[in-house]
Parts: C-alpha cells; sequence; structure tokens
C-alpha cells in the first residue's frame, strides 16, 4: 500500500470514527516505515480538520466528536513510540492546557513534535489551573511554560498565567508561549508572551528562535 494510501485510510478513520481501523492503519504505516510525524499531520489531522468542520456546520455532535478524539488518540499512541529523536538537551518546556479547558488534541502534538525535535517535555495535562502552572514550572525549574485554549472563554487564563508569574516577581523567569485555535499573533501580543504558533510544525520553529 502507498504512503498516500496510509495516510488516506488514517485520515478517514478519524472521520468514520472508528478505532480499530486507526489503530489498524497505524501499525500498518509502522509496518511500512513510514514516517510517524507525516502519519499525525497529513493522516489524522487532516481527518480531524474535516470533523471540526461537520462540527462547526452542525452535521455532527459531541458524542461523534469523542469517538474521533479516541481513534485520533489511539491512533496516535502506536505512532508516537516510534518517534525518533528525543532529548538533546535544547530546553525543558511545560505543557498544559489552560485552566476550564478539556481540549487536548492540539497540545499532545505540539508536545509530541516539541519531544522528537529535542526538548524535555513535562506535560500537565488539560484544565490545569494557573496557580497550577506556575508552582510546576518554578518546580521543575523550566526553560519555557506552553499553554494551549480551544475556547474563546478559556483564553483569558492563558493572561492569568502571565499575571500570577508577574505577581510571584517571575516575570522574566520563564519564556511563555501559547497556542489552539481561537488564539492569534495579536492575542498574545495583546497579553505580552513572548511567542505563538498556528501549528505544531511552527511551535517547533517558533521555540527554536526563543530558546
Ligand atoms: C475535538 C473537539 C472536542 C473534543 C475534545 C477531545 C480532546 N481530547 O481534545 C470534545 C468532544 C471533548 C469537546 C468538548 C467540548 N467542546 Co470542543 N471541539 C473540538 C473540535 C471539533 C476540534 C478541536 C481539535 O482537536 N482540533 C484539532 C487540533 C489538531 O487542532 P488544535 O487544537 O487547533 O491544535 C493545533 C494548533 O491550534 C496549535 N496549538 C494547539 N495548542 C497549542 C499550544 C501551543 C503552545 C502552540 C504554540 C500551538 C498550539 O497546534 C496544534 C497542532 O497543529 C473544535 C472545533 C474547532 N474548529 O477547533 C471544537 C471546539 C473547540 N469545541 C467547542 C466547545 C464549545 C466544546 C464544549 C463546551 C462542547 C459542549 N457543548 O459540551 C466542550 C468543552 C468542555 C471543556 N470544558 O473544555 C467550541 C469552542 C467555542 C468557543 N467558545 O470558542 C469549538 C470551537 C466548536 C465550535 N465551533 O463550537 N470538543
Amino acid at each position: 500500500m502507498s504512503e498516500k494510501e496510509i495516510f488516506e485510510r488514517l485520515k478517514q478513520s478519524v472521520i468514520d470514527m472508528d478505532a480499530d481501523a486507526a489503530k489498524a492503519a497505524a501499525n500498518d504505516a509502522m509496518g511500512q516505515n513510514l514516517d510517524p510525524i507525516a502519519c499525525i499531520e497529513k493522516g489524522l489531522s487532516e481527518g480531524m480538520m474535516v470533523i471540526s468542520d461537520m462540527f462547526d456546520n452542525a452535521q455532527i455532535y459531541v458524542p461523534h466528536i469523542i469517538l474521533s478524539a479516541e481513534a485520533f488518540t489511539d491512533a496516535v499512541e502506536i505512532l508516537s513510540s516510534h518517534i525518533k529523536g528525543g532529548y538533546a538537551g535544547k530546553g525543558k518546556i511545560l505543557i498544559h492546557t489552560v485552566e476550564g479547558d478539556i481540549h487536548d488534541i492540539g497540545k499532545n502534538i505540539v508536545g509530541i513534535m516539541l519531544q522528537a525535535n529535542g526538548y524535555e517535555i513535562i506535560d500537565l495535562g488539560r484544565d490545569v489551573p494557573v496557580a497550577d502552572v506556575v508552582d510546576a514550572a518554578i518546580k521543575n525549574n523550566v526553560d519555557i511554560i506552553a499553554g494551549s485554549a480551544l475556547m474563546t472563554t478559556t483564553m483569558p487564563s492563558q493572561r492569568e498565567i502571565l499575571a500570577e508569574l508577574k505577581d510571584r516577581g517571575l516575570e522574566n523567569k520563564f519564556k511563555c508561549v501559547f497556542g489552539g485555535a481561537p488564539t492569534s499573533q495579536e492575542w498574545v501580543d495583546q497579553i505580552g508572551a513572548d511567542g505563538w504558533a498556528d501549528n505544531a510544525a511552527d511551535a517547533v520553529s517558533m521555540i527554536n528562535e526563543l530558546i
């Protein structure tokens, strides 16, 4: 089976909300030694974009997305165990999804890509209270705090992280970078963060420049 056909199977499995098909396609991809990151970007993520559009147009609803997200996550678990690279002493990054927000697919992709590019990743998970983010950044002595927000209602938590750092006199200790679909370069400029990226590949380039 060609690389293009496998990408298409990965994409379709997310659209079909079919975790078994997603896992089978991921295993076949690894059996053929395809690049796991390309499988995530050109297969699974393409499928999630279709699902996002269908959700935005009310063609499908939350239960369907949960199934798609499961298919996506199950396949990523298989693919990520084959990603070469890994910690190369480039720096320590604390990644999380902000308080009140449980969306973690994009955050996980960004974390995987950063790890594959030589960073140590500390992943606090999702819906992480502002104070916990700052506490963990201090405890782990990280270089960068990276936060994801997928809802307009949770974006303000990114500003609150910066405020909390300032309150504790730590505004110059960590670089703060943010992302997630509703965020933008204008938003991070407005709140005074250090960086923003539209996708995982750009997140790696942006952080490489910051470090
Ligand atoms: C999947 C999904 C879900 C899944 C999440 C599963 C999971 N484990 O993540 C489930 C079903 C659980 C869900 C729940 C809800 N969802 Co929802 N969901 C989505 C959906 C369809 C896709 C999001 C996604 O995964 N995209 C794919 C990933 C790959 O893209 P991404 O996250 O944008 O990430 C990329 C970039 O943004 C960037 N990036 C991301 N993070 C970071 C971080 C850094 C530091 C950097 C540099 C870059 C970066 O790189 C990533 C990779 O390229 C979006 C629709 C949309 N258009 O976004 C709605 C959406 C985000 N959801 C929405 C809503 C309203 C909800 C619910 C409230 C639904 C409800 N009524 O119950 C709940 C939220 C509960 C909560 N408290 O969080 C709304 C938010 C509206 C708003 N206020 O802004 C959206 C926009 C849908 C809509 N149009 O209404 N959702």
